[in-house]
C-alpha cells in the first residue's frame, strides 16, 4: 500500500487495473516510462566497431561478379553497426555503406530528399554526376549529393571504384519527408564543365549575385589534394590542440555552417606519437583512416575500454558521448562524419573536453 500527499491510497493491483481500463481509450500513464523517456546522460545503442579494408574487399569485389549496378541501382554492402543489426545504421543516426562501381559501369540517375556524402577509398577516376555537372573523384576527396539533386554514377577508368556512402536516411524518416524520383534515362545531362562548382565557390570568392538555393554547400567535390595541404600548413605553423590535432571543418562557403545540413564532416592530421586528450560529444562519430596508422581507444558505460587499430581505408564508429582518445603510431589524417550538424540545429549538441 502506498499513500500520496492527498492521503489517498492505491495498491498496484488497483493501479494495474486502472491502466487497463485507460488502455482501451488510448491512454498510458507517463509515471512508468518517464525515467526511460528523460534519461540522465545519453545512451548510444551503438556500439564501438572497425571494419578493416582489407579483410572486407574481397566481398565488396565478389559482389560486382552478383550483379551489375544497373540491376542494383546501387551496389553497396551496408556498414551495419554490430548492435544495430538490420536497421541500415553505422552509428545510431547514420547510415554508412561501401558503394562498388566496374569500369563501364553506369549506377542510373535518381533523387532523394536524403542527402548523401561520398567519401573516396578505392580506385580513381570514376565520377558522380549531381544536377547536370559531372566530377571526377580521386583518393579521399569528399564529394556531396545535397538532397533532392539529380545524381548518377559512372566509371570510366580501368579500374574498380570503392566509395563510402553516408545518408541522413533515419533522420529524413524520423520526419517522414521522403521523397524519391527516377530519372528516365541512366544518366542525367550535363550542362556544366567538370570543376565549375569548385571554381565558382571555392576559392574564397562567390558570384556577385549569388543566393543560396539549399542548405547544402555549393561546392560539391573537395578534393582531397586541397584539404591536405591546408592540413599540413596547420601542422607547419604550430602546435596541435590537445583534443583534436589538427582539425577542420569542411563548411559552406555561403553559410559558414557545415558543408552539408544533417551531416558534419572533418579531416584533422595528427601528428606521430601525439595522443588526444579524452574528448566525448552527444554526435556519434565516424572515422576513416586516410593516412598513416594508430589506435582509438573508447571507454564504454561499464569502465572497460575497447582499443581499434587502424590503418589507411579502415572504416571505424565511435558512438555518442563515449569518451575516447586517437593514438595514431604514424603522421595520420582521419575524415569524421557525424550528426552533429542536425544536433546543432536543434539546439541538443554538447560535448566535453577532460
Ligand atoms: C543512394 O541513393 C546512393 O545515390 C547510395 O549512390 C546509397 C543508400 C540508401 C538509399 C539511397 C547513391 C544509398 C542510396
Amino acid at each position: 500500500m502506498e499513500m500520496n500527499s492527498a492521503g489517498i491510497v492505491r495498491n498496484a493491483e488497483e493501479r494495474k487495473a486502472f491502466y487497463s481500463k485507460i488502455d482501451g481509450a488510448h491512454l498510458a500513464p507517463l509515471w512508468e516510462v518517464l525515467k526511460g523517456l528523460v534519461p540522465a546522460e545519453p545512451r548510444p545503442a551503438a556500439m564501438p566497431h572497425l571494419w578493416d579494408y582489407d579483410a572486407i574487399r574481397p566481398h565488396i569485389i565478389e559482389s560486382g561478379a552478383l550483379l551489375t549496378a544497373k540491376e542494383a541501382e546501387r551496389r553497396v554492402l551496408v556498414l551495419e553497426n554490430p548492435a544495430l543489426r538490420g536497421q541500415s545504421l553505422i552509428t545510431d543516426v547514420l547510415y554508412g555503406g561501401l558503394q562498388l562501381i566496374l569500369p563501364g559501369e553506369v549506377a542510373p540517375a535518381h533523387r532523394h530528399s536524403q542527402s548523401a556524402l561520398r567519401f573516396i577509398m578505392d580506385g580513381d577516376g570514376a565520377y558522380t554526376a549531381v544536377n547536370g555537372e559531372k566530377t571526377t573523384m580521386h583518393y579521399a576527396d569528399f564529394v556531396i549529393t545535397p538532397a533532392w539533386t539529380w545524381h548518377d554514377h559512372g566509371n570510366d577508368s580501368a579500374n574498380p571504384m570503392v566509395w563510402l556512402d553516408v545518408l541522413d536516411l533515419s533522420i529524413v524518416a524520423h520526419f517522414h519527408g521522403q521523397f524519391r524520383e527516377d530519372w528516365e534515362e541512366e544518366r542525367f545531362p550535363v550542362s556544366r564543365p567538370d570543376g565549375d562548382a569548385l571554381a565558382r565557390y571555392g576559392a574564397g570568392l562567390l558570384p556577385i549575385d549569388y543566393k543560396p538555393q539549399s542548405a547544402t554547400s555549393p561546392i560539391f567535390n573537395y578534393p582531397y589534394e586541397r584539404t591536405r595541404e591546408a592540413l599540413f600548413s596547420m601542422h607547419r605553423a604550430g602546435d596541435p590542440d590537445p583534443h583534436f590535432g589538427h582539425k577542420l571543418k569542411y563548411i559552406n562557403p555561403a553559410s559558414g555552417d557545415w558543408a552539408m545540413p544533417t551531416i558534419a564532416t572533418t579531416m584533422q592530421w595528427l601528428p606521430a606519437g601525439f595522443a588526444t586528450r579524452p574528448y566525448q560529444s552527444t554526435d556519434g562519430l565516424g572515422f576513416v583512416c586516410v593516412e598513416g596508422a594508430g589506435e582509438t581507444r573508447v571507454t564504454l558505460p561499464d569502465g572497460q575500454v575497447k582499443i581499434m587499430t587502424w590503418k589507411p581505408r579502415d572504416v571505424f564508429v565511435v558512438p555518442g558521448w563515449l569518451p575516447h582518445t586517437h593514438h595514431p603510431a604514424s603522421d595520420t589524417v582521419l575524415f569524421g562524419f557525424s550528426d552533429r550538424s542536425a544536433q546543432e540545429k536543434l539546439g541538443i549538441f554538447r560535448e566535453k573536453r577532460h
